[in-house]
């Protein structure tokens, strides 16, 4: 019986980790939580995820995991037929390890405080804190990049998958403006063009357009 994703399927780290499953060949049960009915909040869920967030895991042997960086370290090192997304190297997957906690601790957070608002629709515009907020992410990513073909190796690996998920996002509020950040941008486009990725346009697509209903002016 293959995994089972609890999900929504315009959540970023949702996506990142679908990427992930398609780059495996693993298939997953995808179970949709509908926000809106508040699923996420229901006793069964809660049972399984204290924390009632997306995605969480269930894998074939009951074990349960949520959020997405542990996920797909995860899948990568049960399921992967090589360690390439999520090396066993110490000091490769150190910095991969780097990149995820940026990702999770700093770009997607920033990313959450500029959309929530606009999201809840508490906000229809965005402001020059929000740009420099989601700038200087967009510089820190282009830093990374340098001299470097993907964003923590030579080769693609989970943290390519999650950065581009929460880019992918921000560029929907923020577009990347390829004269500052013109290493993000070629990466942004090679990233976008393998074909794992494909599995979150759908999702990013829903994302988007629910933005950019409530955003008055649109970037
Ligand atoms: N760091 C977590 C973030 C998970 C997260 O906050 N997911 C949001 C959707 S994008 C969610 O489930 N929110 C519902 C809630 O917190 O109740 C991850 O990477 O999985």
């Amino acid at each position: 019986m293959p995994p089972t994703l609890y999900m929504v399927p315009s959540s970023p780290p949702v996506r990142a980790v679908q990427i992930t499953a398609k780059a495996l060949g693993l298939k997953l049960v995808e179970k949709h939580l509908d926000f809106q009915k508040r699923e996420n909040l229901q006793p069964e869920f809660l049972k399984i995820n204290p924390q009632h967030t997306v995605p969480t895991l269930v894998d074939d042997d009951g074990f349960i995991l949520w959020d997405s960086h542990a996920i797909n370290a995860y899948l990568v090192s049960k399921y992967g037929q090589s360690d390439s997304l999520y090396p066993q190297d110490l000091k490769k997957r150190a910095i991969v390890d780097q990149r995820l906690h940026f990702d999770s601790g700093v770009a997607s957070v920033r990313a959450s405080d500029v959309m929530l608002p606009i999201r809840r629709g508490e906000k229809t515009s965005l402001d020059d804190n929000d740009k420099h907020k989601l700038g200087e992410v967009y510089a820190f990513l282009d830093t990374f990049l340098d001299g470097h073909e993907w964003i923590a190796d030579d080769v693609v690996t989970i943290a390519d998958y999650s950065i581009y998920s929460t880019v992918s996002s921000s560029n929907v509020f923020i577009p990347i403006d390829p004269d500052k950040y013109p290493r993000l941008q070629a990466w942004f486009h090679k990233v976008e063009a393998l074909p794992e990725t494909e599995v979150s346009k759908p999702g990013l697509r829903i994302f988007a357009g629910r933005v950019q209903s409530r955003l008055k002016q649109l970037p």
